[in-house]
C-alpha cells in the first residue's frame, strides 16, 4: 500500500466526519449570514479540530465568500483543506535528531493503553526493514504483562530487548538497554516506559529518572522524547498532550489509533495549539500501519472523494 493509501483508508471515519459537517451546512443556505457561520462553527468543533483551528477556517471561509471565490462545495472543501495544509505546515517538523556517534535513543512515554508498546515494535518494524540495527529496552516494569508483550514482539521480529525484573527499576533496564546498543553497535535504542498518568507527581519524577539515568549511558541520550497519545479520545488527547508537555519536555508526538476513530482531526487542533511536531500515526492494528506523518497525505486523505 502506498502512503496516501495507507492515510485514506486510516482516516475514512475522520473525512466522513469531516466533509459532512462542512459541506452539510451549505447545502441548500441561498444567502450565507451569521446563523450560516455560527452552524459551521459548531460542526467543526464537533469534529475535534479545536476552536483554534476552527476559528481559522471560519473566517477564511467568510473572507472568502465575500470575494465571491466560493460558489460551490468543492470551493468551501478546497479552501479547508489549504487552510489545514498550512497549519499542519507552520512551521515544518524538524528533522529527528540522529546520533552520529552511535545509537540514537528514543524514549518512548505515554498513558497506559495509549500505543507505546505496540508503536514501539511498529517503529522497530519500519527501522529493521530498512536495514538498521535495534534494540529494544522493556522499560515498563510496573505491569506484569508489559515486558511480556514486549518480548512477544521483539522475538517476532528478531529484534535483541532487554527487560528488567517486575516492579524493578526501569531507569536500570534504559540504562542497560542503551550499553547494549553501543555494544552491539545498534542505530536505534527504542526505551519503553510504564504508562504515566500526567497528574500522577510520583511516577513523573520516575520518568525523570530514566531520561536522567539514559544520558549517564549516554551523554547525549535520550535524542528523542515522543509521547504516545491515543487520538480517539478527541479533545482529551489536545489535553493529555498538554499536560504532559508541561512536566515533560518531549520533542515528539506519536499519534495512534487514527483508524476507527471519527476524531482525526485532534492531529491538526495538537499542531496548531501546541505545535510539537508530529512523527507518526497508527492507522491500523498491523505491524506496517505506523506511519511516518505526511501532511499533504494526511490532508488529502481527510478530503478524498468517499466510495
Ligand atoms: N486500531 C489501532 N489500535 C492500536 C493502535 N496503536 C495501539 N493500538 C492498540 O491499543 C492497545 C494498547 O496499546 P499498547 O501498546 O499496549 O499501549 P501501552 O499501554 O501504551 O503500551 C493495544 O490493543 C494495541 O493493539 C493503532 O494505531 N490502531
Ligand atoms: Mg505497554
Amino acid at each position: 500500500m502506498s502512503l496516501f493509501d495507507f492515510f485514506k483508508k486510516g482516516l475514512e471515519k475522520t473525512a466522513t466526519s469531516i466533509k459532512r459537517s462542512i459541506t452539510g451546512i451549505f447545502t441548500d443556505t441561498k444567502v450565507w449570514d451569521d446563523e450560516t457561520y455560527a452552524r459551521l462553527e459548531q460542526a467543526l468543533i464537533a469534529t475535534d479540530l479545536g476552536p483554534a483551528v476552527t476559528t481559522k477556517l471560519v473566517a477564511d471561509l467568510k473572507d472568502r465568500y465575500s470575494r465571491g471565490l466560493i460558489a460551490t462545495d468543492a470551493d468551501i472543501i478546497s479552501a479547508c483543506s489549504e487552510d489545514i495544509l498550512a497549519i499542519l505546515n507552520d512551521p515544518p517538523a524538524p528533522p529527528m535528531n540522529i546520533n552520529p556517534d552511535g545509537p540514537t535513543v528514543i524514549l518512548m512515554v505515554g498513558v497506559n493503553g495509549s500505543g507505546k508498546t505496540t508503536s514501539i515494535a511498529k517503529l522497530a518494524h519500519r527501522f529493521l526493514q530498512e536495514g538498521k540495527k535495534v534494540v529494544l529496552g522493556a522499560g515498563d516494569t510496573f505491569r506484569a504483562a508489559g515486558a511480556t508483550q514486549m518480548q512477544i514482539w521483539a522475538q517476532r521480529l528478531g529484534c535483541p530487548v532487554v527487560e528488567g525484573k517486575l516492579g524493578g527499576d526501569s531507569a536500570a533496564v534504559a540504562f542497560d538497554a542503551i550499553k547494549a546498543g553501543i555494544a552491539r553497535q545498534a542505530d536505534y535504542v527504542i526505551i519503553d516506559t510504564a504508562g504515566r498518568q500526567h497528574t500522577r507527581g510520583d511516577l513523573m519524577a520516575e520518568l525523570e529518572k530514566v531520561k536522567r539515568i539514559t544520558g549517564k549511558a549516554l551523554a547525549t541520550a535520550p535524542h528523542e522524547i515522543w509521547l504516545t497519545v491515543d487520538a480517539s479520545i478527541g479533545s482529551n488527547a489536545l489535553t493529555q498532550a498538554r499536560e504532559f508537555g508541561k512536566l515533560f519536555p518531549i520533542t515528539g508526538l506519536i499519534l495512534t489509533k487514527l483508524d476507527g476513530t471519527g476524531r482525526g482531526g485532534i492531529v491538526v487542533a495538537i499542531k496548531q495549539e501546541l505545535g510539537y511536531p508530529v512523527r507518526y500515526v497508527g492507522l491500523g492494528e498491523t505491524i506496517d500501519a505506523l506511519q511516518p506523518f505526511d501532511p499533504t497525505s494526511f490532508t488529502q486523505a481527510l478530503f478524498a472523494p468517499g466510495e
